[in-house]
């Protein structure tokens, strides 16, 4: 609901918090549980960040659902029950808003509220934010929240706006749904959101055409009903399975760690491991099957191979087979999709699959599709499962600088920087929700969600308790960061894929590797460490407002 205020002063705040997902959600109990007054301010029309807005067939989680949740109340995760080994969007969505109403976070969200831009008084010691309906608020901090995956993107095709059907974008899906009945539709885009949708609208569409510009690893996600058994021993074991998936890269308990590099088993041996783990479904597991598989190509190539050949067994016409079989990047360096029957579907007499990395789309036309060799396909819809402006693109959207001249986007111009992923350099009292140089992407995001804001929330409260009010990190400890992020994707098989991890679908944006992937494990322990020593890296000060004056 807009804010009475917007006429008179402005809203004045402890913590302004930008996103109402996930993230922002957990925010503001966590710093109101320290007697902060928050507000979260969410463009949408309801709560829940990417599982409102990702309402495409078949979204669904691909961390299984008794993990991605959150872990802050044991009476939560005991009460709650999800019905299947993954949540599906609306299910998702459901237990977002039982969370919001459980713990009484809806009157601290104002929804329908786009912030276009944060600005930073360096004498006032104070953070303006304004909404694209003008209203203004201050606070003393700012949290964002906006999500890594929420500025949707369509490519800058020619002639979009000439399509005479419809046309939708999977991040930006009509709440009443689609029926594809009986139409001629094309997929543009097998990402993870193409892998989940394309099974679904072949059901429903009378032909189905698949633009794909690169072929990507996925595996059964093997999703089934919560077996009760599963479900009972899980819930008995809850605290001691989330303190033991802190202890993992991925914040993903419940997969015992890896102890043999890949070509030190032999084949015959190796392969039945990867015959198991795609038998039992899920990505993880298989990404944990040898400890280097992700830093070694020779021990990648044996599990991207095993998935090529399950590839071509499963699609009849050798030609699509091949198509679908990724051979320009190693297994795990892009998004490892999950899917239900999405190979399968390519031997739907309905289906079409065309590649466009040798033959790119040239332009929409008033009726579909038309490619650089002059080869024509018509709809009656479009849908663009073409991905994000990842992990920069929502806060790049917000005009964010400071009265001393620091602005966001130019101090990212080359890439986004940062220290420890929470804060950037010139922008004090700013922190970033599992932003770039953070594993978030990486990882259960619900938990590097939970790590983060928790250590926002003690840094907070530390400045209170020592009489400090702004915090902001040395420029050399964003250096020093943004080096070893670098230094640690450089280690591994990572950079070889030409992913949203780099900027890589965005024509122009700077090719940068942006997550950490050093592992959730050890950035938490950085980060404990960092705050152990007094915030080193940072620098605390006070600049209250007599301060200033002086
Ligand atoms: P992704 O993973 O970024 O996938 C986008 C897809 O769209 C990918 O296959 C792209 O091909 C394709 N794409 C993008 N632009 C074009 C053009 N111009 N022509 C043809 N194809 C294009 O987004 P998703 O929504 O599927 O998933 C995002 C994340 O959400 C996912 O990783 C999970 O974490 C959940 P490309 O690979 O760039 O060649």
């Amino acid at each position: 609901m807009p804010d009475a205020s917007n006429s008179s002063a402005p809203r004045q705040l402890d913590v302004a918090i930008v996103g109402g997902g996930l993230a922002g959600l957990y925010a503001i109990h966590r710093l109101r549980g320290i007697g902060l007054k928050v507000r979260a301010y969410e463009a949408g029309s309801g709560i829940g960040g990417t599982w409102f807005w990702n309402r495409y067939p078949g979204a669904r989680c691909d961390v299984e659902s008794l993990e991605y949740s959150y872990s802050f109340s044991e009476e939560l995760q005991q009460d709650w029950k999800w019905p299947e080994r993954y949540g599906t969007q609306p299910e998702i969505l459901k237990y977002i808003n039982h969370v919001a109403d459980r713990f009484d976070l809806r009157r601290d969200v104002q929804l329908d509220t786009r912030i276009k831009s944060a600005v930073f008084d360096d004498k006032a010691n104070r953070w303006t934010l304004k909404t694209e309906a003008g209203e203004e608020i201050q606070a003393r901090y700012v949290v964002m929240a906006a999500g890594n995956l929420s500025t949707p993107r369509v490519p800058d095709f020619k002639g979009i706006q000439s399509f005479k059907g419809k046309w939708y974008h999977t991040g930006l899906w009509p709440h009443e749904g689609v029926d594809f009945t009986g139409k001629r539709v094309g997929v543009i885009g097998t990402g993870s959101s193409g892998v989940q949708m394309i099974p679904i609208i072949a059901q429903q569409a009378r032909q189905l055409t698949v633009f794909q510009r690169t072929a990507n690893f996925s595996l059964p996600a093997r999703n089934g009903p919560m077996g009760e058994e599963k479900e009972r021993r899980h819930k008995a074991e809850y605290a001691a399975r989330r303190a033991a998936a802190m202890e993992t890269p991925f914040a993903i308990g419940g997969h015992p760690k890896p102890t043999q590099k890949t070509l030190d088993v032999p084949e015959a041996e190796r392969l039945e491991t990867y015959e198991a783990k795609w038998a039992e479904g899920g990505s993880i597991s298989y990404l944990y099957s040898y400890t280097d598989l992700l830093v070694s190509k020779e021990a990648n190539d044996t599990a991207s191979e095993f998935v090529r050949n399950k590839i071509r067994s499963m699609v009849k016409d050798p030609k699509t087979a091949e198509l679908l079989a990724p051979k320009d990047h190693p297994i795990g360096t892009k998004r490892l999709c999950l899917d239900t029957n999405y190979y399968e579907t390519y031997n739907r007499p309905n289906v079409t699959l065309v590649g466009v990395r040798s033959d790119p789309i040239q332009e929409i036309t008033p009726t579909g599709v038309k490619l650089a060799s002059g080869a024509t396909y018509e709809f009656d819809a479009l849908v663009f499962a073409t991905g994000f402006d990842a992990m920069t693109g929502a806060l790049k959207e917000i005009d964010v600088r400071t009265t001393a001249g620091a602005v966001l986007r130019d101090h990212w111009e080359g890439g986004p920087l940062t220290y420890l992923g929470l804060m950037v350099s010139g922008f004090p009292n700013m922190f970033v929700v599992t932003g770039p140089g953070s594993p978030g992407v990486k990882t259960q995001m619900i938990a590097s969600i939970e790590q983060h804001v928790d250590w926002i929330a003690d840094a907070i409260d530390h400045l209170g308790k020592h009489q400090l009010d702004r915090i902001e990190p040395t420029p050399k400890a964003e250096m020093d960061w943004v080096h070893h992020v670098n230094q640690v994707a450089d280690s591994t098989l990572y950079p070889l894929a030409n992913s949203w991890y780099m900027g890589a679908n965005i024509p122009g944006k700077p090719r940068v590797f942006m997550p950490y992937v050093g592992g959730f494990d050890r950035y938490k322990k950085q980060c404990d460490a960092v705050a152990a020593k007094g915030y080193e890296g940072f620098s605390l000060s006070r600049h209250d407002a007599a301060a200033a004056r002086s």
